[in-house]
């Protein structure tokens, strides 16, 4: 049984670590948030200790250590800014990290984040989640399988509307979370760069703070790809059955359902990091470039555009 640390316990995305940790048979020691409604811990780990001061956790992980408590991993669910500063915390109390999606912001944060995994011994893990669905591993296998040498043409449309709030929380803020590219798009950038290769082209449409498109070169695809948070962009039709959200990837004209099957992915994630196989720092090394590239892009009004892009 591994000993768990979990930074940003009251956010949306904790619970489903704290399942993973649960589910794949591990304990949780300790939490930290800024905000103290973390009583979904109850539904997991009721005895674990929970902390709002850094510093207080930061003395109690290290008392555990004196009395021979070894932490072996801590989970970062915090926002996306702060992730290498969370990172860095772990390893340097000899833990592996477990650190949610985007990893960094920019291509240079990975480096320097290389020389510590280095000086430490320890292991940085990401939750790149797309990986580990079915129909995109079927995906892969059938494009690794090919053997020709036409490039595929791909379309990806993904919707999935967020309220006012989404603008007034870090996620809303470039600073913080990168923009809807990198806060939401990083997960099928990244897909796409595991399933088709180098990106060779790279070109912007559209960037606002709801909606995003472009157009991306791979060496085995040409992807048109669009965006939203706005539920305005939802089509006629998925907008009548009172769904929010709509992913859609179209390869060669054929649609690939991928909407469904997304809920235990983090277990999954989890149960592989503990056997090793965790995705790293080379895993996320492309899709960061793509959003770092995607958010200083001059933006071009020509090209292959995306139909959902006017
Ligand atoms: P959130 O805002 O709901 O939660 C973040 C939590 O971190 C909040 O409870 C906040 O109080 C806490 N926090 C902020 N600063 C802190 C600090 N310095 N120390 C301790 N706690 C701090 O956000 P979220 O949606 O849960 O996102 C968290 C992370 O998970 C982000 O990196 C996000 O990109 C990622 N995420 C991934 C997925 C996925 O599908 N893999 C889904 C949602 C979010
Ligand atoms: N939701 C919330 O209540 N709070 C939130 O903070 C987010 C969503 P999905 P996920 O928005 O930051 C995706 O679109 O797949 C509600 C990204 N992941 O299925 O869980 C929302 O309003 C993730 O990387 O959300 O998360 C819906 O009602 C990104 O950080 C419901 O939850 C996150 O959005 C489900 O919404 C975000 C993927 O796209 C795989």
């Amino acid at each position: 049984m591994k000993n768990f640390a979990l930074l940003g316990a009251a956010g949306y995305i904790a619970p489903r670590h704290l399942k993973a940790i649960k589910e794949t048979n591990n304990t949780l020691i300790a939490a930290l948030d800024k905000f103290d409604s973390v009583g979904v811990m109850d539904s997991y780990f009721p005895n674990a200790d929970f902390f709002v001061e850094f510093e207080r956790f930061d003395r109690h992980i290290e008392k555990l250590k004196r009395n021979g408590t070894h932490l072996d991993y801590v989970s970062i669910c915090t926002p996306n800014y702060l992730h290498d500063s969370h990172i860095r915390m772990a390893l340097r109390r000899g833990a592996d990290a477990i650190c949610e999606k985007p990893l960094v912001l920019n291509p240079w944060n990975i480096d320097a984040l290389k020389d510590i995994e280095k000086e430490s011994g320890q292991k940085i893990n990401t939750i790149l989640q797309l990986r580990l669905h079915p129909s995109i591993i079927a995906l892969k296998n059938k494009v690794d399988a090919a053997s020709t040498n036409k490039k595929y043409d791909v379309d990806l449309t993904y919707i999935t509307s967020r309220g006012r709030w989404y603008d007034i929380s870090w996620k809303g803020d470039e600073s913080k979370s990168g923009g809807i590219a990198t806060n939401i798009g990083v997960h099928f950038y990244d897909m796409l760069s595991w399933i088709f290769g180098e990106v060779q082209e790279n070109i912007v449409h559209l960037r606002t703070k709801d909606k995003a498109s472009g157009y991306l070169e791979f060496e085995k695809a040409r992807v048109r790809w669009f965006l939203s948070i706005d539920e305005q962009s939802l089509p006629n039709s998925v907008r009548k059955k009172g769904q929010r959200t709509y992913r859609s990837i179209t390869v060669n004209g054929k649609e690939i359902e991928f909407s469904a099957g997304f809920t235990d992915l983090h277990n999954i994630s989890y149960t592989e990091i503990i056997k090793g196989n965790g995705f790293g720092l080379l895993d996320s090394e492309d899709s960061i470039k793509i959003v770092h590239d995607i958010r200083n892009l001059t933006i071009l009004k020509k090209g292959e555009k995306h139909p959902f892009c006017s």
